[in-house]
């Protein structure tokens, strides 16, 4: 078995005082940073949008946290957040950086979001982050981070469907919780096989 830490979206944006900020995203970051020392790898993910992107409320002239429809599928309108190169998105500051093997980003395509660390909203285009990890054999993915309900619980589903061993570490997660978005990711993951710890 060879057992890879992956750590979800932890930037500023997600932490208390960003854009789009998950309620105690901030307290997750030492205990991640604890934590990467008991796997065989650590890669972490960074949620990458250029400015105006299509999942950016304000490029449809709607309310942030609303829904549309895009030609994959539904889509929350977020508010503007990790654009590339802004403080927002850089990782969080206390963040071991350092320890990561991989960083693969994400959201980078200006018509299709990307919460998967796997695919983009469209559930075809791959980020490259399977090949990564099949080649190097890995075959066991811990995973934590920001957001539980959107990023990790996405990621978690397409890695579990891929065939590898998924945990989510729900201590070192923290969640947007919005409209029952934490319930049905809970019930999702399960489903689909990810062992919830
Ligand atoms: C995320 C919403 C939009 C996340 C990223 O990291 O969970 N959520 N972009
Ligand atoms: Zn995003």
């Amino acid at each position: 078995m060879t057992h890879a830490l992956l750590v979800i979206d932890v930037q500023n944006d997600f932490c208390p005082g960003g854009a789009l900020a998950v309620a105690g995203g901030d307290e997750i970051v030492s205990g991640i940073n604890a934590a990467m020392n008991d796997f065989d790898a650590v890669i972490l993910t960074q949620d990458w949008h250029p400015a105006g992107h299509s999942s950016f409320a304000s490029s449809h002239d709607a309310e942030p946290m609303s829904l549309t429809e895009m030609p994959y599928g539904p889509q929350v309108l977020w508010p503007d957040h990790c654009i590339q190169g802004s403080v927002g998105a850089n990782f969080h500051p206390n963040l071991t950086v350092d320890r990561a093997d991989m960083i693969i980003r994400k959201g980078y395509n200006p018509a299709i979001d990307s919460y998967s660390a796997f695919f983009e909203n469209d559930h075809k285009t791959p980020t490259g982050l399977e090949g990564y990890l099949r080649t190097r054999g890995i075959d066991t993915l811990t995973m934590v981070g920001l957001a539980t309900d959107f990023c990790v619980n996405y990621s978690a589903v397409d890695a579990a469907k891929l065939g590898f061993n998924v945990t989510v570490q729900m201590d070192l997660c923290r969640a947007i919780d919005f409209d029952g978005s934490l319930q049905a990711a809970r019930d999702g993951m399960i489903a689909a096989g990810v062992t919830i710890a």
